[in-house]
């Protein structure tokens, strides 16, 4: 029998958990409306889910778990390997993969990350290494577009001497993002780290959830159906004119699957 142990999660995604029946669970959430929601858990805990675990761990016998560890750790390097493999893999203008992967080693260890939804968080969640006093937030249980930006502001606020990263699409940047350029601009002067990046994947696409048509419906992608898109995108907004004009700084990374550091467009 499988023992699920989760920690605090709300994640509406139940068909990744297993069958009920299939598996015992134990939860442990600081909010316990969330307990034994999406699982039929046996013992549910309220609590902060490191001090939970800490206050158990005594109770339980010790064995001897060398096997299994040794078995995630082989599964976590050839994980490292595969995401590797996958963010050189060659693409035209550029694998965004490759941006995310060799982003993570060049943030530093107090960096703060605003990360929208969108194909971005998937990036996010598969490249960037989280380290020392990092921090990310995401929209999560609720989803929804259009947060990094406001949180990127939030964190500059509550810590302007730390570098915030704002990671998030052009239709999050569409959405509202842009407006907060006029924020940006305003105050960035009074931080005592006035850098904020703002990364932008121009992909003329809301390629998170075209990405679930094809996969869950079958609809394919076709020449013509992204000419349409990025017709429909170029209609919009150019976020590089807009950051010109709130006097904020556009940077363009550089093509063809290059890991060279992004190049500040002065044009
Ligand atoms: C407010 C809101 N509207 C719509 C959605 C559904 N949705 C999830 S991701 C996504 C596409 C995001 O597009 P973009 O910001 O360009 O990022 P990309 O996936 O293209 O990288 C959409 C429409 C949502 N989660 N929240
Ligand atoms: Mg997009």
């Amino acid at each position: 029998m499988l023992h699920l142990v989760s920690g605090p999660t709300n994640e509406p995604y139940t068909e990744f958990l297993p069958e009920p029946g299939q598996a015992r669970g134990v939860q442990i959430d600081l909010d316990g409306r969330n307990l034994g929601g999406r699982y039929p858990t046996e013992v549910n805990v309220t609590g902060d889910a490191a001090e939970t675990l800490a206050a158990l761990l005594p109770r339980l016998d010790r064995r001897d778990r060398s096997a299994w560890r040794k078995r995630i750790e082989a599964a976590v390097c050839e994980w490292w390997e595969i995401a590797e493999r996958r963010a050189r893999r060659e693409a035209e203008p550029l694998n965004p993969q490759l941006l995310f992967h060799e982003l993570s080693p060049r943030l530093p260890d107090d960096a703060l990350l605003a990360v929208d939804v969108g194909s971005t968080t998937y990036w996010y969640a598969r490249h960037i290494r989280m380290r020392g006093t990092m921090r990310a937030n995401l929209s999560s249980t609720l989803a929804s577009m259009g947060s990094a930006m406001p949180y990127a502001l939030a964190a500059k606020f509550a810590f302007p001497d730390r570098l915030v990263v704002a990671l998030l699409g052009d239709g999050a940047m569409q959405m509202n993002g842009i407006n907060e350029l006029i924020t940006v601009a305003r105050h960035w002067q009074d931080w005592d780290d006035p850098r904020l990046p703002i990364l932008v994947l121009d992909n003329g696409d809301l390629n998170e959830v075209t990405w679930e048509q094809r996969e869950m419906e079958g609809d394919p992608i076709s020449p013509p159906h992204r000419r349409c898109r990025r017709s429909r995108t170029r209609s919009t907004p150019d976020c590089s004119v807009w950051a010109r004009r709130s006097s904020t700084r556009p940077m363009l990374w550089p093509t063809h699957g290059s890991s060279r550091s992004p190049t500040i467009d002065r044009s």
